[in-house]
């Protein structure tokens, strides 16, 4: 894909805040710090698009960015991480439920997993939601220039055993390794919309 624009569009906390033009749209999910907004910004190559960040939890709100005025991309709070409130857990799973339901311009859910490490239960919940919903949905996982190529070889086979029906990409938004398979998934849906 020729990326010729992209830009933020908009944060949004509650579901009045969502885009509304109908456009089809692509959710990043995974857990906090997993890599969600560096696959963002590694696929449309453009640094800090997406804001990155050591400290997990970063991105608290549905972050929604426009690629060549077509279609969007939609960047979720990270679940799973401990050390924010329980308010704070419930709010992500109220707000994040009900976008994963509801949002009817979705086609296709790029769920991220950390290639070092098998998925965690929240991982696995998630897939398997996303499974019985029939959701359209593939693994991205993150973070493979931390592993030599044996070692992600054996880890990628691990995490296809935990999740065995779904499509696994092994990534790297510092080398870019996966993107072109992750960009051709991405056509694909975009064509059945
Ligand atoms: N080496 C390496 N580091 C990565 C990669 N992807 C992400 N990181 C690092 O992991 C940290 C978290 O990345 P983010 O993209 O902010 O993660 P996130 O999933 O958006 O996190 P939240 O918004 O907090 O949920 C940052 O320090 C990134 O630089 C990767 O492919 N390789
Ligand atoms: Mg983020």
């Amino acid at each position: 894909m020729k990326i010729t624009s992209a830009e933020f569009v908009k944060s949004a906390f509650e579901r009045s805040h969502w885009v509304t033009d109908g456009r089809p749209e692509i959710a990043f999910l995974g857990r906090s710090n997993v890599g969600k907004s560096s696959l963002i910004n590694s696929l449309l190559q453009r640094k800090g698009l997406a804001r990155t960040s050591n400290t997990p939890g970063r991105t608290q709100s549905i972050n929604f960015f426009l690629i060549n005025d077509a279609f969007y991309f939609a960047d979720l709070p990270g679940y799973g991480y401990a050390r924010v409130s329980k308010t704070m857990r419930k709010d992500w799973g109220k707000m994040a439920e009900e976008y994963l339901a509801n949002r009817k311009e979705l086609v296709l859910f790029i769920q991220l997993v950390d290639s070092r490490h098998k998925p965690t239960e929240l991982d696995l919940n998630l897939n398997e939601w996303l499974k019985i919903h029939g959701k359209n949905s593939i693994v991205v996982a993150t973070k493979s220039d931390k592993l030599s190529s044996n070692t992600l070889v054996k880890s990628i086979r691990g995490i296809k055993d935990e999740l065995p029906e779904s499509n696994v990409i092994a990534y790297s938004a510092q080398t870019a390794k996966g993107r072109d398979e992750v960009w051709s998934e991405i056509e694909k849906s975009l064509a059945k919309f």
